[in-house]
C-alpha cells in the first residue's frame, strides 16, 4: 500500500483535499483545545514499544562512526552518549518508512540534571505567537489572532497595543506571527515582523519593518513591506512565518505552501515562494549570492525548497540556520537548510495524511536531503532555540522546540550535526508550547497557545 505510482500519489492527495477546501489536517490548528484529541505522550505506550524503531538493521558501514563524540563534547560527556529507549509515546503511524539512518528519530531518552523552575510573567494574551527582546529586555509579544503587539515589561505588565501595524488576515493560522527587532535598533529603532496580508484575492505571507515609537501609547512609523510571499492564495493554513537574522545581517524567512492541494504542489517549485526557506536583505533587496538569482523564471530570494510548514528555525553556535518543520501525520523534521537543496516535499518524507492516506512512495530519493531528525508520532513544533547561556551550561548547545500536540519544551542534544538525545520537558503543565526564545539573561521564555495565552520563564532554582 506504501508504494505507488506517481499518478497514486497526486489521486491521493486530490482525494485528501478534495472534500474540504480549508482542511486543519495538523494539530496546529488555531483553536485552542489543549485537551481535544492530543495524544497523551506517555499514555497507552507498552513497554515492549519501546525499543520498535531501533535502526539496527541494514546500517551502511559509512555510518557506523556518526554518533561518535565530536571533540567539542565536554570530558565528562566523552564515550558515554545516551543510550536506552526513545521519549515515551505512540506507536510510529508509518512503520513501513525505517530511518534512512541510526539515530534519525526516536534517540534515546535523557534527563535534565539540572533543577529549573518556571516563572508565569505574564497571561491573558490571546493566542501569543513570537517574543523579541528589546535592549531593556521588555519584550515585544505578538497576538495571532487579533495582529495586536504588546511590550510586556519583565514583571509582566502589558502595553496598550501598539498602533500603526497594518491588518492583517487572523483566521486559522494566520494572523499577526513573528516579530524580530533589527539587529542595528540602537540606531535605527526598527522592528520586523511577520503575518498574513489580507489581499485581492487570498492572502499570503508578508514582512513589514518600521521605527518603533516607544511611550506609554507606543506606535510604529514608516512602515515599509519588505517580502510577499507569492502567488497569492486562498487559505487559511501553512503560512510559515519565522524571521532569523544571520550574523552577516542577511535576513532568513520561513514559508508554508499553504496545505491544500494547489499550494502543496509548488513546495519544489522555484516559480514560487511556497514551501521554501528565503533570504533578503533588511530592505527586502535581493542578496546576489542567492542560489538562484541566475535561475530563469525563479524567485530570487528562494534559498531552499521542498518544505511544509516551518514554524520552528534558529541558529546554532556557528551561525548555521536550523529548522524544524511541521510535518504530516509521523512527519515532523528537523533539517539544517543549505542554499540551493531540495528537503524533499512533497516527493519524499516520513509522514502520511492525517486521513491515513499515504503521501510519499518512498522517504528517500537522489538529489533530495534527508531530515537530520523526525518524529513519528508528531509533537507539532512551533518556536526554537539553540541554548547558548551561562544560566544552564548542561544545555549549552542544545536544541528547544516548542511542542503543541506533545504539549512540551521539547530538548534534544546533538553532537557532530545528528541529534544523540531527546527529552520532553513541562508535561506536568500540559500546556501547548507555541515559542522559546533565549532571554538577554540566558533563561528561556516560552509563549503558550491559548486563549489567555501566557509568557513563561525558566530559570535555575
Ligand atoms: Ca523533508
Amino acid at each position: 500500500m506504501r508504494f505507488l505510482s506517481m499518478p497514486l500519489i497526486v489521486a491521493a492527495l486530490l482525494v485528501g483535499c478534495s472534500d474540504d477546501p480549508d482542511p486543519t489536517p495538523t494539530p496546529d490548528s488555531g483553536t485552542s483545545q489543549p485537551d481535544s484529541g492530543t495524544p497523551q505522550p506517555d499514555a497507552g505506550n507498552p513497554p515492549e514499544d519501546a525499543g520498535t524503531q531501533e535502526p539496527d538493521a541494514g546500517v551502511p558501514p559509512e555510518d557506523a562512526g556518526t554518533q561518535e563524540p565530536d571533540a567539542g563534547v565536554p570530558p565528562e560527556d566523552a564515550g558515554t552518549l545516551p543510550s536506552g529507549p526513545p521519549v515515551p509515546q505512540g506507536p510510529p503511524n508509518v512503520p513501513e518508512f525505517p530511518p534512512a539512518f541510526p539515530g534519525q528519530t526516536r534517540a534515546p531518552a535523557i534527563q535534565s540534571q539540572t533543577q529549573f523552575m518556571v516563572v508565569e510573567v505574564t497571561s491573558g494574551i490571546r493566542n501569543p505567537w513570537a517574543i523579541a527582546f528589546l535592549p531593556d529586555q521588555r519584550m515585544l509579544v505578538t497576538e495571532k489572532p487579533t495582529g495586536r503587539l504588546y511590550i510586556v515589561t519583565q514583571e509582566g505588565v502589558k502595553s496598550p497595543a501598539v498602533t500603526g501595524l497594518p491588518a492583517v488576515d487572523g483566521r486559522g493560522q494566520g494572523g499577526l506571527l513573528d516579530v524580530e527587532v533589527g539587529p542595528d535598533y540602537a540606531e535605527s529603532r526598527l522592528i520586523y515582523w511577520t503575518y498574513a496580508e489580507p489581499r485581492q484575492g487570498g492572502n499570503g505571507l508578508a514582512v513589514a519593518r518600521a521605527k518603533l515609537v516607544d511611550g506609554a501609547q507606543p506606535a510604529v512609523e514608516n512602515v515599509q513591506v519588505i517580502f510577499r510571499m507569492m502567488p497569492t492564495l486562498e487559505s487559511t493554513l501553512h503560512s510559515g512565518g519565522r524571521l532569523v537574522f544571520a550574523p552577516d545581517g542577511k535576513l532568513f524567512v520561513t514559508l508554508g505552501e499553504r496545505s491544500i492541494l494547489a499550494g502543496r504542489a509548488q513546495a519544489q517549485d522555484v516559480k514560487s515562494h511556497f514551501g521554501k526557506v528565503v533570504r533578503i536583505n533588511p530592505d527586502g533587496s535581493v542578496p546576489q549570492d542567492n542560489p538562484y538569482v541566475n535561475t530563469p523564471e525563479a524567485k530570487p530570494e528562494i534559498w531552499s525548497v521542498g518544505h511544509r510548514n516551518i514554524l520552528s528555525a534558529a541558529l546554532d553556535g556557528q551561525g548555521r540556520l536550523w529548522i524544524v518543520e511541521m510535518g504530516p501525520q509521523g512527519g515532523d523534521e528537523l533539517n539544517r537548510p543549505e542554499a540551493g537543496k531540495d528537503y524533499g516535499w512533497p516527493t519524499i518524507g516520513y509522514g502520511e495524511e492525517y486521513s491515513g492516506a499515504p503521501i510519499h512512495d518512498s522517504p528517500t530519493r537522489a538529489g533530495m536531503e534527508q531530515p537530520v531528525y523526525y518524529w513519528d508520532p508528531v509533537i507539532a513544533p512551533s518556536g526554537m532555540t539553540i541554548y547558548s547561556g551561562t544560566l544552564f551550561p548542561e544545555w549549552r548547545n542544545d536544541i528547544f522546540v516548542g511542542g503543541l500536540a506533545a504539549q512540551a519544551l521539547v530538548r534534544l542534544m546533538v553532537r557532530n550535526d545528528r541529534v544523540v538525545g531527546e527529552e520532553h520537558l513541562l508535561l506536568n503543565r500540559k500546556e501547548r508550547i507555541r515559542e522559546v526564545v533565549q532571554g538577554p539573561e540566558g533563561a528561556l521564555y516560552l509563549l503558550t497557545d491559548a486563549t489567555n495565552g501566557k509568557v513563561l520563564k525558566v530559570l535555575p532554582r
